[in-house]
Parts: structure tokens; C-alpha cells; sequence
């Protein structure tokens, strides 16, 4: 026995010290030793993939009472997070870097030492009392050239249940893989609870990524986003990964979507968070892979992709029967479900915008609650968090994709950009290269604050490719990056840029209902396939009316008029101008390595779009360009 697994052993029972001692890597026992000997639990629970490990982990959870199995239907638990960990907390996650090093300055970050001494002092002795339970899970397919092993040590039973469902298994993998596995580290602990065993010391919060050891420390936090490791916080890790190996590390949807002839065309789409990315994902009659994060690599000279995950952590807000029926029958079936920060009454779950009634008291994150209950500041509590969520594994819904786990991933035929841009981009074009989409579409991309973060919503920034959150490596590196991959590709995915949030000029309207992506998901499908035709504007390729109408009446069975259209469908250069302005200044201000292609393709918008302001002046009816 090696030294590690002897000094762990009488933590562990019988059956999991077998269940280590099968995994032949030393670098894994000495991570779960030293874990166990910064935060002292009382017991080491190893999990395997065995469908008895699983079970206990979910017993637990609604034993320990960190998940409450209330509801009616039967598979269907709750669980709370604290008032003040209700989304991801952006100020708390810092990078760290060693000394003389420096992230983009738009990165929060510290020094590594000092990070490093924080973060485990606040970690020490905090499982005192409670079980550390042992994950091991595979990010991407198994055996397949994406796989990447990951390896989390919590003492949360509702996190690690919660990785059950959004990740595939990877105990054989680490046993397979023996002392050559390479893997990802995240120590996480909830900290102290309280007696509603949410954590009780907000304020000591702290997620901290060590890309130099691979490892991620989250500490005092329950929130999925802050305490799953394998999602957001792998995802840091994977991008420096996929950045020095020559392959992308992506915050996109998967989808296939079909054309005529039932032919199916995969897509990749980047949003930032609660920007459309799940709904777009979940389109009715189209296929999901994935909802949130995305490996592509260059496999024969094609961008293929695979979905890191296994399963859905989508927000439930606004989720209803109509627009969204196929989540809706995963939501009210019985089956596996773990809701998070809704209202429970009477064996019910009920959030916001459900399209029913909802109870005017209940249980929510903040305990009992009724209609009109004020938090310390005097502000309304509303009956449910908007960042409600609901975590699901993949398999449950009917449209999942078949491809979902093929090792080689699916092939690429369009790539979206989306943000929440509310002034200038119509709601989709199609960039003319490449090169002109990751850099006008993805990297220029804007967005506006949203309640999947803790802070103030509604405040307008760049988020770059939809990954500002969670990028890992210098800003330009990564613009650099996609543009490289796609020199690799015999054929580029299409790029197309979408914005489902553009408002009307004086009267702040929306233009567009939530079921028209649908429409323009169809078009784009085409347009990879050089079905339809297009007209060519200053800032990209952008539908025919004709062929608009004739999708609306067949995907959404609407009356799609000229009107709408050209309202929809105008150039707006002033705002167009402002934006470029907006996305210079930013990447000339943060960004020292942005690559001159950058500036390039933004100072050739603005010259299109100068060209385009004299010769028809501000506002240009898409009729002008045919
Ligand atoms: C997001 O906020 O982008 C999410 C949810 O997908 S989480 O990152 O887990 O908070
Ligand atoms: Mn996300």
C-alpha cells in the first residue's frame, strides 16, 4: 500500500479502500490524502459507477436533508441554496497566477501563493463531522480523443448527486487508465451549513482555479455553478487545455437540425448565460447533444464536437407547456429530477413564468415564504429565484441526439453567436468568412448582465465567444486560436450571428417572439447548404423576405409580414458604428495581444457600413441591398 492509501485508510470502509486500491495512480490517492488531510471528514465515501454508489449518494443527499424529496412524483427532489448563493458569484472566482505573470486585465485574478494559502486556510477542518465523497467522471465520451478524467472531492451529497445526472461515469476510466491518467482536481466544501444545511458562510465564498496544478478550490458555496466542478470550473482548466494543444474549449450548445429530406445538419451554439442557449437546444422537433459546454477539434480536416456533459442544468424560469414541451414533460413525469431555489406547496414545484398560478406561500430558498415577504433590505422576495434551475440527465428527454456519446463527436456544420445586443445586429446573418464571423459575431460579442450571476442585472459588456466568464488564458490568445483552428478545416462550419433581443428603436419593443429562433434555425440550416440565397450587407448575409415567409408558415405556421421584416431586417448604422467603437476600445483597453485581424475585419465593417450611411443614409431597408 502506498503511502497515500495508508494514511486515508481508516477513513475509508473495506469496500472503499478496494475501490481505490483498484485505480493503479498514485497522483489520485495523494490528491484525495491531501484533501482529507487539509479538511478532516470523518469518513472518505468512494464513489464508483456502480449503480449501488450512485443510489447511496442520492440517499444521502435527502438524508443529510441537502435535498428534499417533497414532491408527488415520484424521483423528484429539491434542494436550496443560500439567499446570497443564488447564481454564480463572479467576484469570488479568481485565477491564480504565479508571480511575473499577468491574464488579461479584464481576468480577476491574484497571485497564486497568496490565493493558495487563502483558500486552504479557509478550507481547513471544514469536513470535521461530515463524509468526503469521492467522484470520478469522464468530461466527454468515453474512450474517444476527447475524453479528459476528472476527479472531485466534496462533502456536498447534493453536488455530487448533481454530477450523477449532468456526467458521464468515469470510475472504470481511472481504473483502465492506471498511473498514466492525466486529470482535473477540484477539492470542493460547503463549508459550515446551517440547520436547513445550506451554507451558512456566504461571505467567506471563495472559488479559486490553480491551472498550475489542475486543480479548482471552491469553498462555501452550494450553488451548482460554484460547487459542481466539473462544470464551469473544468471548463477553465479545459480551455488552457484545448488552448495549448491546439483544440477548442467551448460554452455552446449542440444540436442537430433538420432540413428537408430529413437530412440533419449539426450546430454549435455560443450564448452567454440565460441568453436562449437551452431553449435554442431544445427546439421541438430538432435533436440535443448538449446545452452548455462544447470540445471541437479538427478530426480529417472537419470541426467535429462532442458535449462535455451528460445532462442539463437549465434555469427553469419561464419554462411552460407551450413553448418548451419537451422539458416540460421531463419536469412533470416522474424521474430523476433535482430542482433548485423554487417554490414548493403541497408536493408541487412551482417557479416563475411556469404558465399556471402560483401558490401565494410555500417553501423557497429563503424558508417559508408568502406573498409579500421582504428581505433584510425591504426588497420583495419573489415566490421562486429567477435563477431557478433543474438538473436532468440528457436521457431523459425524447429528442436526445443518438450521436450524444459517438467517441468521435458529430460534424460541425454551423457555428451561432448570440448575445443580448438590444440596439444593432439583426436577428440573424451569416458572416462572410470565417475569419469575419469569430471575429464580428464571436469575439465582438454583447451581452448584458443576467441573474445566472450574483450582482446587478441589466448592465451592458463584452462577453468574448460567450466564455468572458471563464476564460483562462491572454483574451487575444483566444481570438487567435479560433482563427487558427479554422485553417486547419477543409471546410469551415458556417458562422452565422443571431440576436433573439433586439428591440425596437424608440418604443424599447421586442421584435421578435421567443419561437422565432426556430425560424431562423431553419434558415441557417439552408444556408449551410446553399439552399437559399442571400443578401449581402455591411455586416453580413442576411435572409431574403420570400424565403423568411415561407419558413415562418412552415415552422411556426405564422403570417410573416413584410413589415415585421424590414423592421427586423434594417441596417442601423449609427448603432453599428457605436458597437464597433464599443468592442475597439474595449480590446485596445484590456486585450495587449488582440491579433490585428481583429482590428481589421472591424475597420472593414466600418468601412462597409460608411459606404452603405453615405449612399442611403442611417437606417437602411434590407430592400436597399437586394
Ligand atoms: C451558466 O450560468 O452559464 C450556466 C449555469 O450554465 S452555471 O454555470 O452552472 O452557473
Ligand atoms: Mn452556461
Amino acid at each position: 500500500m502506498n503511502p497515500y492509501l495508508e494514511a486515508i485508510q481508516p477513513k475509508l470502509g473495506p469496500k472503499d479502500l478496494e475501490k481505490l486500491s483498484e485505480i493503479d495512480n498514485p497522483i489520485v490517492h495523494e490528491f484525495i490524502a491531501k484533501a482529507s488531510d487539509l479538511c478532516h471528514p470523518d469518513k472518505i465515501f468512494i464513489c464508483s459507477d456502480a449503480k449501488e454508489d450512485i443510489a447511496y449518494v442520492r440517499k444521502q443527499a435527502i438524508a443529510t436533508g441537502e435535498e428534499q424529496a417533497t414532491f408527488t412524483l415520484q424521483g423528484h427532489t429539491v434542494h436550496f441554496d443560500g439567499e446570497q448563493d443564488q447564481g454564480r458569484d463572479r467576484q469570488n472566482t479568481k485565477y491564480l497566477v504565479p508571480k511575473g505573470i499577468s491574464l488579461s486585465k479584464a481576468l480577476n485574478q491574484m497571485d497564486r501563493q497568496e490565493g493558495l494559502t487563502e483558500v486552504r486556510g479557509a478550507l481547513r477542518d471544514l469536513m470535521v463531522g461530515k463524509t468526503m465523497i469521492v467522484r470520478f467522471i469522464s468530461l466527454g465520451p468515453v474512450d474517444s480523443v476527447f475524453t479528459i478524467l476528472g476527479l472531485q472531492c466534496t462533502d456536498s451529497w447534493y453536488v455530487a448527486h448533481t454530477e450523477d445526472l449532468l456526467y458521464r461515469p468515469g470510475y472504470k476510466e481511472f481504473v483502465k487508465a492506471g498511473p498514466k491518467s492525466d486529470f482535473l482536481r477540484v477539492l470542493h466544501s460547503a463549508g459550515k451549513v446551517t440547520e436547513e444545511m445550506v451554507s451558512a458562510e456566504p461571505q467567506k465564498k471563495r472559488i479559486y482555479i490553480d491551472h498550475m496544478d489542475n486543480t479548482i478550490y471552491s469553498v462555501n458555496t452550494q450553488y451548482a455553478g460554484n460547487s459542481v466542478g466539473f462544470k464551469k470550473l473544468a471548463f477553465r482548466l479545459a480551455i488552457r487545455k484545448a488552448s495549448s494543444e491546439g483544440w477548442l474549449a467551448e460554452h455552446m450548445l449542440l444540436m442537430g437540425v433538420y432540413g428537408p429530406n430529413k437530412r440533419k445538419t449539426y450546430f454549435a451554439g455560443a450564448f452567454p448565460s440565460a441568453c436562449g442557449k437551452t431553449s435554442t437546444a431544445m427546439l421541438p422537433g430538432e435533436t440535443i447533444l448538449g446545452d452548455d459546454i462544447a470540445y471541437i477539434r479538427e478530426i480529417d480536416s472537419a470541426a467535429r464536437a462532442v458535449n462535455v456533459e451528460a445532462g442539463i442544468f437549465g434555469i427553469i424560469q419561464d419554462v411552460n407547456a407551450k413553448d418548451d414541451a419537451l422539458i416540460w414533460k421531463v419536469l412533470t413525469t416522474p424521474g430523476e429530477v433535482i430542482f433548485s431555489n423554487i417554490l414548493v406547496k403541497d408536493g408541487k414545484p412551482y417557479w416563475l413564468g411556469m404558465g399556471k398560478e402560483i401558490p401565494k406561500d410555500g417553501v423557497n430558498y429563503t424558508g417559508p415564504w408568502y406573498e409579500g415577504k421582504k428581505d433584510e433590505n425591504g426588497v420583495e422576495i419573489p415566490a421562486a429565484n429567477k435563477n431557478a434551475r433543474y438538473a436532468v440527465s440528457l436521457d431523459a428527454l425524447q429528442n436526445v441526439d443518438p450521436e450524444l456519446n459517438n467517441p468521435d463527436g458529430v460534424e460541425l456544420g454551423g457555428i451561432m453567436y448570440g448575445g443580448r445586443d438590444t440596439k444593432a445586429y439583426v436577428p440573424v446573418q451569416q458572416s462572410f468568412s470565417w475569419e469575419h464571423g469569430i471575429i464580428a459575431y464571436g469575439a465582438s460579442l454583447e451581452t448584458e448582465t443576467t441573474f445566472a450571476t450574483i450582482g446587478k442585472e441589466g448592465v451592458p459588456e463584452i462577453n468574448m465567444m460567450s466564455i468572458q466568464d471563464f476564460i483562462s488564458i491572454p483574451m487575444g490568445k483566444n481570438v487567435n486560436n479560433n482563427l487558427e483552428f479554422g485553417k486547419k478545416l477543409k471546410k469551415c462550419p458556417t458562422v452565422f450571428g443571431v440576436n433573439y433581443f433586439l428591440k425596437e428603436l424608440n418604443n424599447g419593443k421586442y421584435l421578435n417572439s421567443p419561437q422565432d429562433k426556430h425560424v431562423w434555425i431553419k434558415w441557417m440550416e439552408r444556408r449551410v447548404h446553399n439552399e437559399v440565397e442571400a443578401i449581402e450587407t455591411p455586416t453580413g448575409l442576411i435572409p431574403k423576405y420570400e424565403d423568411l415567409k415561407k419558413l415562418f408558415k412552415e415552422v411556426l405556421d405564422k403570417a410573416y409580414t413584410k413589415e415585421d421584416y424590414i423592421k427586423q431586417f434594417t441596417i442601423r448604422v449609427p448603432e453599428n458604428l457605436a458597437k464597433i467603437d464599443r468592442v475597439s476600445r474595449f480590446y485596445q483597453e484590456n486585450v495587449t495581444d488582440t491579433p490585428l485581424e481583429m482590428f481589421g475585419q472591424l475597420y472593414m465593417q466600418r468601412e462597409r457600413l460608411l459606404a452603405a450611411q453615405a449612399k442611403y443614409g442611417d437606417y437602411i431597408s434590407p430592400e436597399k441591398f437586394e
